[in-house]
């Protein structure tokens, strides 16, 4: 397949520019050194189609825009907009300019962008225009200049980009410099600014390159959010170190990605994305004939997904696993078995290992405790939260990651739970005790317990137990208008239970396992 442009976007690779010094951007753009005019971003819906030139050139007049915004080294630039190809510019241009990019899930709402304001303080906030009104107070009122971006690119961020300087001369950055804060939250509620460096990042895309046999011949579908880890560090960042092409999409649609396959050799996603493939009649050996690897995580596949999906399409899919404090951790091999309900191995110069998670004691293999890694993908520490840091470490370095998983006699990892009171729904993360802590503070509620159940879509979902005072009962319908407010959409519960009072064991702590058991099916159907 030809992927050479004739684009009215192009634009010369800028020659004054010299990323040798910065080492992220060095490795982001080490894949198109020599083949400037080559496809890296096609927008169908937008019908752009945007070289490496197009891209980098982008990126340097917003990292202008940054710089003439106030934005010095070290400084944080948060961004809260639809996916589009300038938050991905700015997310380049942010690292040129030698910043931090700090992107955010687009469903927050004002209570929760608050506290990621007030936290990180960016002197750069980037909002939809629509969200303006709402948002920008808060942002002023912590330091940062506001600009807006919508989905097509419409916004002052643009115009700020237009009038610009077209090249920016890249800042130095050293292997432990920040590049980007991902916030994940906090088993307290709060959510901890996980410190990725560009070592971190760098290091991860080119090893991942590296064992998926990612290439400039790559035409990858892009359908996942960029304000994670699995949408940014693992496609953005893979495909551009590997010097391919994106197949930009707005967000997930299994007719649209049906539609991508004859254009595209490869698809990543998290398992919803393959539950509602398999649901759809267009999904046959020929639809997806010419896809290379298919890749999954954020959350478990189920087997059975996996093994239906070699029924109906004859590919394996490849299951990786991941955390946004180490980004990718291990992966199924490219060649060899694939084993469905595993992780695969740790990925090249990444070591882990299996412990007693009370005192960090070395399991052999076959014994399930607690997951510890240790590597240059892990990260630097919780953006202003040493104590928090010092206690997710163990002296020699290795990260505890809160998952609880088993690695077999011949070197497969397992992950079987998590110690972390933790959600995964959709490939979101979701922490019951945010949820709980507003529930409880409904009037005529008592007590709250909120967990995760088999949901057919997700795989898990999310229900609240919910004990109530008996003379001012809240029905279910009062108490999700009460949190809908402050809470993210794909948070709030999908089902509210009843219960005279929540189960509790001996010490007086709530039995989660027992209310997931007894409701198991309460999203089923
Ligand atoms: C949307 N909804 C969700 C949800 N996504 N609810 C729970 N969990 C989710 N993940 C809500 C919507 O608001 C809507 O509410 C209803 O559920 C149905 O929405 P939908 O239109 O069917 O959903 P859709 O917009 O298609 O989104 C589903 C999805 C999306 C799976 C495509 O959630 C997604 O792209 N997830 C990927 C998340 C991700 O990138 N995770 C990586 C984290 S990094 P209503 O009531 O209005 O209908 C990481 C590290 C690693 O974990 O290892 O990768
Ligand atoms: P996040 O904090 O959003 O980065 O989510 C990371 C968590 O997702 C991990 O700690 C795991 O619990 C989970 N996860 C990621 N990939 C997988 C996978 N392939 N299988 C099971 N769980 C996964």
């Amino acid at each position: 397949m030809s992927r050479t442009l004739t684009s009215v976007y192009h634009s010369p690779m800028s020659t004054r520019s010299d990323y040798a010094t910065n080492h992220l951007a060095r490795t982001l753009r080490s894949g198109s050194v020599g083949r400037g005019q080559a496809l890296c971003l096609d927008d169908r819906k937008r019908g752009l189609r945007l070289s490496y030139a197009d891209i980098f050139a982008m990126a340097e007049r917003y990292a202008s825009a940054i710089a003439q915004a106030g934005v010095k080294p070290d400084d944080r630039v948060m961004v809260q907009a639809e996916k589009s190809v300038e938050v991905m510019a700015v997310y380049l241009g942010t690292v040129l300019a030698g910043a931090a990019f700090v992107p955010l899930n687009t469903a927050y709402t004002a209570r929760e962008l608050e506290h990621f304001i007030s936290d990180a303080k960016p002197a750069l906030f980037i909002c939809d225009p629509a969200a303006r009104g709402t948002f920008a107070p808060i942002a002023t009122a912590n330091g940062a200049t506001v600009l807006t971006c919508d989905a097509t690119g419409s916004g002052t961020l643009a115009e700020a980009g237009a009038n610009a300087a077209d090249s920016f001369e890249a800042i130095p950055r050293a292997a432990d410099d920040l590049a980007c804060i991902l916030y994940t939250s906090g088993t307290t509620g709060r959510s901890k600014g996980a410190m990725l460096t560009h070592a971190n990042l760098a290091s991860n895309a080119e090893t991942l390159r590296d064992y998926w046999r990612f290439t400039s011949d790559d035409v990858l579908i892009h359908a996942l959010p960029i304000f994670h880890a699995h949408g940014l560090f693992v496609a953005i960042n893979v495909s551009l170190t590997a010097g391919g092409a994106m197949l930009f999409e707005q967000k997930f649609d299994a007719d649209r990605a049906l539609a991508l396959m004859p254009d595209a050799t490869a698809m990543m996603g998290v398992p919803t994305f393959y539950t509602r493939l398999l649901h759809h009649d267009g999904l046959t050996f020929e639809a997806t004939a010419g896809i290379r690897v298919f890749i999954s995580g954020s959350a478990p596949l189920p087997a059975e997904t996996h093994r239906d999906w070699t029924a109906r399409t004859g590919h394996n899919i490849l299951e990786r696993y991941g955390m946004t404090e180490t980004a990718m951790n291990t992966s199924n091999p490219y060649d060899g078995e694939r084993r469905p309900g595993t992780v695969g191995f740790p990925l090249p110069g990444i070591e882990i290992r299996v412990t007693e998670p009370e005192t960090g004691a070395p399991l052999p293999n076959g014994r399930i405790g607690g997951i510890e890694i240790r590597g240059p993908n892990v990260f630097k520490g919780y953006w202003q939260m040493p104590e928090k840091t010092a206690e997710e470490f163990r002296a020699d370095g290795f990260f505890i990651t809160g998952d609880l998983g088993v690695i077999s006699e011949d070197g497969y990892v397992t992950i079987v739970g998590r110690s972390k009171d933790l959600i995964i729904s959709g490939g979101y993360n979701i922490y019951p005790k945010e949820i709980e802590s507003l529930i409880d503070a409904i009037d005529g509620v008592v007590e709250s317990a909120v967990f995760g159940v088999p949901h057919p879509d997700f795989g898990e979902g999310v229900v609240a137990a919910v004990v109530r005072q008996p003379d001012a009962a809240p029905d279910a319908a009062t108490i999700i208008a009460a949190i809908a407010p402050d809470l993210a959409k794909f948070k709030q519960p999908k089902a509210v239970l009843f219960l005279d009072e929540l189960p509790r064991n001996t010490m007086g702590k709530v039995q989660k396992n027992t209310l997931r058991t007894d409701n198991a099916d309460v999203l089923q159907g």
